[in-house]
């Protein structure tokens, strides 16, 4: 069995060489790619993240870590999004303007991949327009906000308040999510839905789609 806390040090570390060859180790020895994700690389990035609360690490490190992060993602990433299905729906998903923050947003649209939808990734520091103008020309049926910043969650707001001005709000479904976002925070925005993780968006998304 490959020694997965070596994989959750390498992150920690910023070593993206040892986080992807760990990473290869573990799918080779059949360890199913969620488990490497939801056990190791985000639980990482959270020590990552308490690292630099406590004034360890700072941008570089967490940057470091970041690019390792990414590094197993690469790897992980075809497996999650294997599916023979037809799509399901049409999501263009990014992260908010102001907000480079892009792991999270990244594996949420591989899991809607691989939960079926197709996925139009803006990236991250995406101004409102550029969700308007991707959703309707890309017929999307939904529009997915990512946002890591208590100070870039009104740029989530203001995106949907964007939809609306535009006269387009109602020919989408818009969701929201990111470690400081709640539901009370969504419900005061008039965002149509929350979601705590990558796996519960897919689920949300799902139900979204069916109304
Ligand atoms: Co930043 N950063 N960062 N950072 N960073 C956080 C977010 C922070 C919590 C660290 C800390 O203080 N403990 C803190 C935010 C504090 C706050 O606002 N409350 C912070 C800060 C302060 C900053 C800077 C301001 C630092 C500075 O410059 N002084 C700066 C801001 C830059 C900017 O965006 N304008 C900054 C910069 C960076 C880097 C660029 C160095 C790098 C990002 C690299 C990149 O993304 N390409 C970085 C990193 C890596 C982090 C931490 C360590 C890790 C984030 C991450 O990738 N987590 C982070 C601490 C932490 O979160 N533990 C931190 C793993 C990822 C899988 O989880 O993104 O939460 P997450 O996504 C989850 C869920 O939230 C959910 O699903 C995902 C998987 O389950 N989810 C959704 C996410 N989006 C969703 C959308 C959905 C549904 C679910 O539906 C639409």
């Amino acid at each position: 069995m490959p020694d997965l806390e070596k994989l959750n040090e390498a992150l920690i570390q910023g070593d993206w060489k040892t986080a992807a060859a760990v990473t290869q180790a573990a799918l080779a020895e059949g360890v199913a790619p969620l488990t490497i994700v939801t056990g190791h690389l985000v639980p990482a990035m959270d020590e990552v993240g308490r690292l630099f609360d406590c004034e360890e690490y700072f941008v570089p490190e967490m940057l470091l870590s970041a690019r390792a992060m990414k590094a197993a993602m690469e790897i992980i990433r075809p497996l999650l999004t294997e599916s023979g299905v037809e799509p399901i729906g049409r999501v263009v998903i990014g992260t908010v303007k102001g907000d480079l923050h892009d792991i999270g947003k990244n594996l949420v649209a591989a899991m809607l991949e691989g939960g079926g939808f197709e996925v139009i990734d803006l990236g991250a520091d995406v101004a409102p327009e550029l969700f308007i103008e991707a959703a309707s020309t890309r017929h999307a049926n939904l529009v997915a906000l990512s946002a890591l910043l208590t100070v870039t969650m009104p740029s989530m707001k203001t995106t949907i308040d964007a939809f609306r001005a535009a006269g387009v709000r109602e020919r989408v479904k818009i969701i929201v999510g990111g470690a400081p976002v709640t539901q009370q925070y969504a419900d005061s925005i008039g965002a149509d839905g929350y979601s705590d993780s990558a796996g519960s968006a897919v689920a949300l998304a799902r139900r979204l789609v069916a109304m």
